[in-house]
């Protein structure tokens, strides 16, 4: 292990003395002494158990085996209830903007300081061992191991919330879970519990729209959104408390997966969103994300239609513009998974001083959700002792015991206050860095009621819908289609077109149609209807109405994923098709211009290995495949293109990624690929328009028009192949 990586796993411990070597249970031994059992023995047989007899039975004195065998029995841990299928990398936050007039805390005050930070990204709904690319919520989880302590702030890829209340939490988890009979479908909101718990949840009705748009297929971590949802509170060297949402923008934009490349992914790569975050940061390559905060006065809130203690509520941009305070970026794998990855143990309560929460009902829910949690799924009140749990900071108190003690303090007092042992630790002033909750004046009476200021459940369900682009409703559309398609239960997906329409009766028209159900606004549904929400989309009057709970706003910035400017192709990943006989030398130009940009080219051979013409194809075509890639690129080599030529798998590419509306390049001879390809046959005269649909071809690689066309991220609307449509 080299010395910086041990250091950085040191960090996690600060215990002093002879106590620290127990505590963190070093052996002197270096390790060419040899393998011991788990009480530092020395093991001469790891392989055969004790016999009576070479045939004979297994003594029960076997105590290797026993110890062996038991550790293993008890090598899994209960699940996450929700968010269980998750990755996570290390990394720092660069503060850039110093929020000093804001808060006390110094992770956001001391400009230029790099704070450790652990970030995991999970799904919702599925089982640990499920696919990363069902249509679900992201989490969005981010710890900073700070100078006063662990801030967590564990969000989601969705700004808005399902409920607004936490005592309504296990009913949504268990609507969304596999059904309890037969426990199906696995990750995945499409059946009858779930959308029955929604159409009697008319405030989940903001987020189902978000959750039905393409916000749910990230395609890589690094582009997606991440937000802290609900409002928080930073409080300054006066006692002053301002108001403050989190946001982090990735920093190669946002963009998204198409749900027919979802479901395959699901299949040819589950591991697939996993598997690249690991893959480019193994190859030295980072995740980054700018945070950025919305901060507010008590006073701005009283003037909105909305309530900022509803986490069903976005803070339009419009009223709070972003500001961006730092950088996190993501650089460093976790060593072990189990260790990091699965025992992190989050919760929103860890927040330093200059910060605190706010009466937002469903955050005061998660307040007592997130350690109570960790009692099972960790074991007991000690699981805050775990090295990925602990802080960087020494924890001092006088709190002891519990199941899986890890540090051994010594002394006889624990409790506090005490005189004995020097009466330590004392508590610190707030006036020196003490926590402290804002001093909120609180009064009412005791109820179970919400305020009347959560009840406008359409206003920014409408506002959502107004800010999309056209390619986007229309994927949302089909997403509602998709999804209530698969509910059994017909007054079910009757209630859920109700709830539609008093959002758009243009969506809910049109999901209507796709479920054999009468259209709700016949004007704007063809005779017969249509489940192709593509049409009836470009219909819409530019000009929607303004919406409520909104700050009076038609639409708002930020919503939609196409309006936001391409950045660049960062991290994005390039199939390049190849067999016996290409190009070696134009190979190598693409991989390198490719690489200048932050992207990687990965050849896709015939065969793994060599191939004759020099290329090193490190995957092959058919043990990959075209939805694993951003963009496809056939380079020159005659043999190289006759055989692709014959190959079935390589037209396949080409389909694919026409279909899914990516780059598909052609360069030398390998434009006598896609001209012969079934493509060009399924396209006839329309390749004649080939540039404006995304596809290039040139004698040699002109890299400059690729990497401006694979920055674009998709090329929509390029006709439709009746062949290969879904
Ligand atoms: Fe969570 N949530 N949640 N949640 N949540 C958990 O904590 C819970 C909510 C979120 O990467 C659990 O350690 C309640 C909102 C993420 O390890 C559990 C309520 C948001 C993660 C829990 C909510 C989230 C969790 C399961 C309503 C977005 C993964 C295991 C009152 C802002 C953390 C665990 C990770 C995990 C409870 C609502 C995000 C059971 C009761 C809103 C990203 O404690």
């Amino acid at each position: 292990m080299s010395k910086d990586k041990e250091a950085a796993q040191l960090g996690h411990h600060h215990e002093t003395g002879k106590t620290q070597d127990l505590a963190r249970n070093t052996t002197p031994r270096s390790e060419k002494d040899g393998m011991t059992d788990n009480f530092g023995h020395l093991i001469s047989d790891d392989l055969n158990s004790l016999k009576a007899g070479v045939r004979g039975p297994t003594l029960l004195e076997d105590h290797l085996l026993r110890e062996k065998i038991h550790h293993f029995d008890h090598e899994r841990i209960p699940e996450r209830i929700v968010h269980a299928r998750g990755s996570a990398a290390h990394g720092y936050f660069e503060l850039k903007e110093s929020l000093e007039q804001y808060t006390t805390a110094k992770v956001l005050t001391e400009v230029g300081k790099q704070t450790p930070v652990f970030t995991r990204f999970s799904t919702v709904a599925g089982f640990r061992g499920s696919p990363d690319t069902p249509r679900d919520v992201r989490g969005f989880s981010v710890r900073f191991y700070t100078d006063e302590g662990n801030w967590d702030i564990v969000g989601n890829n969705i700004p808005v919330f399902f409920i607004q209340d936490g005592i309504k939490f296990p009913d949504l988890v268990h609507a969304l879970k596999p059904e309890p009979h037969h426990e199906m479908p696995q990750a995945a909101s499409a059946h009858d519990t779930f959308w029955d718990f929604i159409s009697l949840t008319p405030e989940s009705m903001h987020m189902v729209m978000w959750q039905m748009s393409d916000r749910t297929l990230p395609r890589y971590f690094d582009t997606m959104e991440g937000f802290g949802v609900h409002t928080f509170r930073l409080i300054n060297a006066e006692g002053k408390s301002t108001f403050v949402k989190y946001h982090w923008k990735p920093v190669n934009g946002v963009h998204s997966l198409v749900w027919d490349e979802s479901q395959k992914i699901m299949g040819k790569d589950p591991d697939f969103q996993r598997r690249s975050m690991w893959e480019t940061i193994d190859q030295g390559g980072t995740y980054e994300w700018d945070l950025a905060v919305q901060l507010f006065s008590q006073e701005e809130a009283d003037k909105w239609d909305f309530d900022i203690l509803d986490a069903t509520k976005i803070i339009p941009e419009e009223l709070v513009p972003l500001k961006v305070i730092g950088r996190m970026v993501l650089n460093r794998n976790p060593d072990n998974f189990f260790a990091e990855t699965e025992q992190v143990g989050y919760k929103p309560t860890n927040l330093v001083p200059g910060m605190d929460f706010t009466n937002d009902p469903l955050m005061q829910g998660r307040l007592f959700s997130y350690l109570d949690t960790q009692l099972i799924r960790l074991g007991g009140p000690n699981w805050q002792q775990l090295p990925i749990n602990r802080p960087l900071v020494q924890v001092a108190n006088n709190q002891r015991d519990g199941f899986m003690r890890q540090t051994i303090e010594p002394g006889r007092v624990s409790y506090h206050p005490a005189s004995l042992d020097g009466g330590s630790p004392q508590e610190v002033p707030v006036s020196q860095g003490g926590f402290a909750s804002y001093p909120e004046q609180i009064s009412g009476e005791k109820l179970r009621k919400r305020a009347e200021s959560f009840s406008d459940h359409y206003g920014q369900a409408k506002l959502f819908w107004n800010s999309l682009e056209p390619i986007e409703r229309k994927h949302l559309c089909k997403a509602f289609q998709f999804e209530l398609s698969k509910v059994e239960t017909r007054h079910v997906r009757v209630a859920m077109i109700d709830q539609l329409e008093k959002i758009h009766p243009l969506l809910a028209s049109q999901v209507a149609v796709a479920l054999g159900e009468a259209p709700r606004a016949d004007k704007v549904v063809k005779p017969g209807g249509t489940a192709d929400c593509a049409e009836e989309m470009q219909l819409l009057a530019q000009a929607e109405a303004v919406t409520s709970a909104s700050g009076g706003l038609t639409k708002a910035q930020g919503l939609s994923m196409e309006a936001q400017p391409p950045k660049g192709i960062r991290n994005r990943m390039v199939a390049i098709l190849a067999a016996d006989g290409v190009d070696g030398a134009q190979v190598d130009a693409i991989k390198q211009a490719l690489e200048a940009e932050g992207a990687k080219g990965e050849v896709l051979g015939q065969h793994l290995g060599l191939l004759d013409g020099g290329a090193e194809a490190k995957k092959t075509i058919s043990n990959s495949h075209m939805v694993l890639f951003d963009a496809v690129i056939v380079p020159g080599g005659a043999k190289s293109a006759a055989a692709l030529l014959e190959d079935g798998d390589a037209h396949a590419y080409l389909l694919e990624a026409y279909k899914h509306g990516k780059p598909i390049a052609a360069y030398g001879e390998g434009q006598q690929v896609l001209q012969g390809s079934d493509l060009a046959a399924l396209l006839g005269d329309q390749l004649g328009n080939a540039k404006s649909l995304g596809i290039l071809s040139a004698d040699a690689p002109a890299m400059a028009e690729f990497v401006q066309t694979l920055a674009q991220h998709r090329i929509w609307g390029r006709p439709q192949l009746k062949r290969i449509s879904n």
